[in-house]
């Protein structure tokens, strides 16, 4: 059966503090998402970009920066992948940041319940994004994301998917992780999130990790990725807000992307975190392009 892949644009950096995330969409387009999906075999559909509030540019109000908006934002987000996964394509929600998670993995928990699937998450990033209101540094909510997702975020954005919680900390799998705040350290702890690390990386190497983290995939699995362009090293992907060194290498991030492609069961993605205007003509997102291609199983040899 040929898949469709419906491209979903969400324009906006109100989880962030460092703006310009919002032209993130038009970025992975002009570096030609929809011809290399279609060279690999997929149809595609390009929805446009959602609408929703601009940014306020406001401070945090409760250990939370622009709650209503981001509300808002992830209320378009979810309503547009829940309906994406009923027609029976696949959602690539182009962020934004990556607070649009919420509602991108909430719509996706909700219709695995629905339809007896098991999700399992892969999180790629240089950070956890566990914090909370009361932990986080920064207000951020892109910071935030999978505490929500656990039903540990403020109520106005937990309990989407028909349960408290969207996730459990099983389903979730973290690649590529290498800034973790003091009170986040704990978290991990306390709620068993199995966090491959860049030492891990190191150590291990990708192709172990992988295997690792991909080890209980079957047919039963919806595979979700959520990719936050940050998990590159800045030095290949310049064009992020907040970049962090040492991450996994362009052939690391390759052979991860290959092996998420070789288990046949991804099923919707989420590419957050491009930030053009701290860019090197438009490098970070031809990166992603490049990455999306190899998920949806480009390689060398092949076809
Ligand atoms: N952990 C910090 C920094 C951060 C998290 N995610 C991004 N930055 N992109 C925070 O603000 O929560
Ligand atoms: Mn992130
Ligand atoms: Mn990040």
């Amino acid at each position: 059966m040929l898949k469709t892949v419906n491209l979903i644009g969400a324009p906006t950096d109100v989880g962030a503090s460092t703006r310009g995330a919002g032209m993130g969409p038009d970025a992975l387009r002009v570096a030609g998402l929809v011809d290399v999906l279609r060279a690999n075999g997929l149809d595609v559909v390009d929805s446009g970009n959602l609408a929703g509030p601009p940014n306020p540019w406001d401070t945090p109000q409760g250990g939370l920066r622009h709650l209503d908006e981001v509300v808002a934002w992830n209320r378009s987000v979810f309503a547009a992948v829940a309906e994406t996964l009923a027609q029976q394509r696949i959602p690539l929600l182009m962020g934004g940041d990556h607070c649009l998670a919420i509602g991108s993995i909430s719509a996706i928990a909700r219709h695995c319940r629905q339809h007896g699937k098991l999700l399992r998450v892969i999180w790629l990033d240089a950070h956890s994004d566990v914090n909370t209101a009361a932990s986080s540094p920064s207000g951020n909510i892109h910071g935030m994301p999978v505490a929500s997702l656990l039903g540990l975020g403020p109520p106005q954005l937990t309990g989407w998917s028909g349960s408290p919680a969207a996730l459990s900390a099983a389903d979730i799998d973290f690649i590529g992780i290498r800034s973790v705040d003091a009170e986040e350290k704990q978290a991990i702890r306390q709620l068993g999130l199995q966090v491959f690390d860049m030492r891990h990386i190191d150590e291990h190497g990708m192709r172990n990790t992988m295997t690792e983290a991909l080890q209980d995939v079957d047919e039963n699995t919806h595979l979700h990725v959520s990719f936050d362009l940050d998990c590159l090293d800045p030095l290949d992907a310049p064009g992020v807000g907040t970049g962090v060194r040492g991450g996994p290498t362009y052939r690391e991030m390759q052979l991860c992307m290959e092996m998420i492609a070789d288990t046949g069961q991804l099923a919707s993605l989420d590419v957050v975190e491009i930030n053009p205007a701290l860019d090197v003509r438009n490098r970070t997102a031809e990166l992603a392009v490049e990455f999306i291609a190899s998920l949806f199983g480009a390689s060398t040899l092949a076809r």
